[in-house]
């Protein structure tokens, strides 16, 4: 079918939304101008470079048109604003949703079409911009889409990198990192505002005063200073009209040059200094967890910090209400711990410029923020020397001393015959360095705490802020993450949607609950037949690009099992590749076995500096080079890392999934969204009970899922009685097998030491996340799938349940939640 012809059917029709006063020029016209008036390029003939700028301010044009205006709005109703501070945001490529959520889909296929281009091949020419690391950064990209499409008064904050995370590269079988200079074109989706700029202070040092009251008052001078610098990109709603915006701020010399110094003849010395200034915001940290601790790093926490309360301050000072109306106006979500360092500064701001009285001051701060925590493990809790605090932010230092005696005050107050509590709570650790611990800073400042799922927010109570629960009882609760269905299903798997919309209207698409309607048509056979051959024409794509890219031939019709995530040791790729060697080893033993053809792909980036998931990037390249090439099995098994996982290549694996493997030891993946992404589009989950995995087998139903292996219960009994990896080595002989083939050259011939890492980890090192317990019950999980994937009336049926099932999972639904349990919103559309 052409697309053109069913693009009506899909979507709402575009005049239930298209604000009044629409132009009088056409989509193409407009990219036609452009091409010459803003790129200044021959505009009588195009290329794909010229339509795709062209086409890029042609849509910008429409999206600021409904951007003032609702600004406007925001002002003229006196909103109440949500600012949404995050250090991460991957909001992937642009131009296909924007044409989507503006309803411009069809003119642009026509423009196209008059110059003999499509928009497949245009949208080649964006690059995605890759401002974050992996969950977190995302989950912040969905919830901004949710926001505009309820229409809500949010701002999306952040920093705007020069380097995104690296480009991955691999090399022999080794990641190597590249520079991502994703700007190196320009991007016209960004639009930078350098009339908005605020200067940002670091070191210098604190003057003490008395006012006229007799008030002791401090003032923070000296130092050094930098510009932070607006530059924002749009966030159109669903077919609402509704447009909002994200400011990421770029950090700039403060004076083109030091004057002095370039007096004194130092020329080259002052134009480093204004270099060493843009530093800040040149580079995203590539760690998905353990913080880095580095003093650039706690410069751009506080640098976008500063700069994004500067803006509030600005905004709501132009409305002329008493202080401490601001949290009725304002609330600001902190994406993780990153932005904590917001709650000292707006009390600086609030007690040293404009002379607000301490009590008043904190009372506005507890009112105003809420904090999200997305991990428990105890390396990413961030914690930063006092030492480094006192040096670069002197006043905070002071500031978080205060917060902390006033706090310890109450706690000692309270709970008298605890006496151990005060220092466990402290927002200070001691020991030989004492450093602050922003989660303590983010509880005590804040009147929300979430977790990310339900079983987190309980390890989160149980566990890793037990202390609190009982200081402030009401303060934690629960916000499951969702996903967008604009990208994750009627962008990315454009034949599903078809089908759906065919079946069920397009309401879905801004209200997924409606896919439990889908259960009523999985026992009709031409349903089932249509959706096998959605999820065929899917895999089809993604064995072309896998040809293409990798060199490999995969066969569409074997089970396309899909791992794609950031490497770390708790998400257990590992546990993935010694299946995969017992499959090869099976398979070689029965030359005549009769099984299901298996295409194992696996995805993602490893922090630079963490050997172990480098070496576990290695070793899934060095099997799949021997199994790949190996006659006996090449018919049956193939192994295939695509190399640079990002928000793209999300978008072309996660309808071709069959399974996908959602499998970290219980108690550590926070949440996860992938699993989510898989399942709504009808992929089988096979996974562990952790994170909104047990809520996505409570959606979809049992029988629709995989679970298998210790719940996080379990774990915690098995290390705590003593955990001995070398049992189950003993005793399962097929896992001994593979475990002395990784400590051999088997995978590396002449090398028997490559992996010797990975061995001894799983034995001697003690196996932390428990990969050799859950085993045997992942390899038995592992021959149900296969035996099951052949019936294919079965399996299909499977696949349509779990997209019924996922209705919950929409960010619409997590952010309407937010909405009514945290940021008392109005959203107006
Ligand atoms: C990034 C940098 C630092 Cl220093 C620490 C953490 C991160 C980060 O990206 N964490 C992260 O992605 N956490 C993930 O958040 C997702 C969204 O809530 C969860 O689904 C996922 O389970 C969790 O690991």
């Amino acid at each position: 079918k052409d697309v053109k012809d069913y693009l009506h059917l899909l979507d709402k029709p575009l005049d239930e939304f298209e604000a009044p006063g629409a132009r009088n020029s056409t989509l193409g016209e407009d990219a036609l101008w452009h091409v010459l008036y803003s790129l200044g390029q021959d505009n009588t003939y195009l290329n794909k470079r010229k339509a795709y700028w062209g086409l890029v301010l042609a849509v910008r044009d429409r999206m600021l048109e409904k951007w003032t205006a609702v600004q406007r709005k925001y002002y003229a109703n006196d909103d109440k604003r949500l600012y949404y501070l995050s250090l991460e945001f991957l909001p992937g490529k642009f131009l296909r949703g924007n044409l989507l959520a503006l309803g411009l889909e069809n003119e642009a296929h026509e423009f196209l079409h008059e110059h003999d281009l499509s928009l497949d091949e245009i949208v080649d020419e964006e690059c995605e911009p890759g401002l974050g690391n992996g969950g977190l950064g995302r989950l912040a990209s969905c919830y901004m889409d949710s926001m505009a499409t309820l229409g809500l008064p949010a701002y999306g904050y952040g920093i705007r990198y020069s380097y995104g995370l690296f480009r991955q590269e691999i090399r022999n079988g080794h990641q190597v990192e590249q520079p991502d200079n994703w700007l190196h074109e320009g991007s016209h989706w960004l639009i930078p505002r350098p009339h908005n700029l605020f200067p940002i202070r670091f070191y210098g040092t604190v003057n003490e005063w008395l006012d006229d009251d007799g008030m002791l008052r401090h003032d923070w001078r000296g130092g050094d200073l930098v510009m932070a610098m607006a530059n924002d990109m749009y966030v159109p709603g669903y077919r609402n009209g509704h447009v909002n915006s994200i400011r990421l701020w770029e950090a700039r010399p403060h004076k083109e040059f030091v004057l002095s110094s370039f007096n004194a003849g130092d020329y080259i010395g002052s134009v480093q200094e204004k270099i060493s200034d843009e530093n800040i915001s040149m580079v995203l940290y590539p760690s998905d967890d353990a913080p880095e601790g580095k003093t650039l790093r706690l410069k751009q926490q506080y640098f976008f910090v500063a700069a994004t309360m500067r803006d509030m301050v600005r905004r709501f000072k132009k409305l002329n209400k008493p202080w401490d109306q601001l949290p009725e106006k304002n609330v600001v979500q902190l994406n993780e711990t990153h932005p904590a360092i917001a709650i000292p500064e707006l009390m600086r701001m609030l007690l040293d410029e404009e002379l607000l009285g301490w009590e008043e001051a904190w009372c506005i701060c507890q009112k105003l923020f809420a904090y999200t925590n997305h991990t428990i493990l105890p390396e990413a809790l961030e914690t930063w020397p006092v030492k480094l605090i006192e040096r670069l932010l002197p006043r905070h230092m002071q500031i978080i001393y205060e917060i902390n005696r006033r706090f310890l005050e109450e706690v000692r107050l309270h709970f008298r015959d605890e006496p151990e509590l005060p220092s466990r709570v402290s927002l200070i650790s001691a020991g030989p360095e004492q450093r602050v611990r922003m989660s303590h800073l983010a509880i005590v400042g804040s009147f929300s705490v979430n977790g990310v799922s339900s079983l987190h927010t309980q390890i989160l109570k149980d566990r890793v802020f037990h202390d609190f629960i009982r200081i402030f009882p009401d303060r934690f609760n629960n916000k499951t993450n969702g996903i967008t269905p604009r990208r994750w299903l009627r962008q990315c798997n454009v034949p599903l949607s078809w089908l759906l919309s065919e079946h069920l209207g397009c309401n879905w698409i801004t209200d997924l609950t409606q896919l439990k309607k889908l259960r009523e048509l999985v026992d009709d056979v031409e349903f089932r037949h249509d959706w096998e051959q959605c999820r065929l024409t899917n895999k089809k794509r993604l064995a072309d690009y896998i040809e293409k890219v990798n060199g490999i031939t995969v066969n569409p019709h074997s089970i396309f099992d899909v791992q794609v995530k950031r490497f770390h040791e708790y998400k257990r790729q590992l546990l993935n590749i010694l299946h995969i060697i017992s499959l090869y080893n099976n398979i070689r033993r029965n030359p005549d076995v009769k099984m299901q053809p298996c295409t194992f792909i696996f995805g993602g980036k490893a922090a630079p500096s963490y050997q172990m998931a480098k070496d576990i990037i290695y070793l899934i390249n060095c099997v799949a080079r021997r199994v790949n090439s190996d006659p006996h099995t090449r018919n049956f098994l193939k192994v295939i890392f695509l190399a640079n996982y990002n928000v793209s290549l999300a978008q072309l694996l996660v309808p071709a999934t069959d399974v996908s493997e959602q499998i970290s030891t219980a108690g550590y993946e926070a949440s996860g969204t992938g699993n989510m992404k898989f399942a709504l589009n009808g992929a089988l989950t096979i996974g562990t009970r952790d994170g909104a995995n047990i809520e996505i087998g409570e959606r979809v139903g049992d029988g629709n899922i995989y679970l298998f292996g210790l719940c996080e219960k379990e774990v915690l009994a098995l290390r705590r009685r003593g955990y001995d990896p070398w049992e189950f080595y003993k005793n399962d002989s097929e896992l001994r097998e593979v475990l002395d083939m990784i400590n051999s050259d088997q995978f590396t011939p002449g090398d028997s030491t490559a992996f010797s890492s990975i061995f001894n980890s799983l034995l001697t090192g003690g196996d932390p996340f428990m990969v050799l317990a859950d085993y045997r019950a992942y390899v038995e999980t592992h021959k149900r799938i296969s035996h099951e994937y052949v019936d294919r009336d079965l399996w299909i049926k499977k696949s349509i349940m779990n997209t019924a099932g996922m209705g919950y999972f929409s960010s619409d639904r997590a952010v309407k939640e937010y909405i009514d349990g945290i940021w008392s919103l109005e959203p107006d559309v």
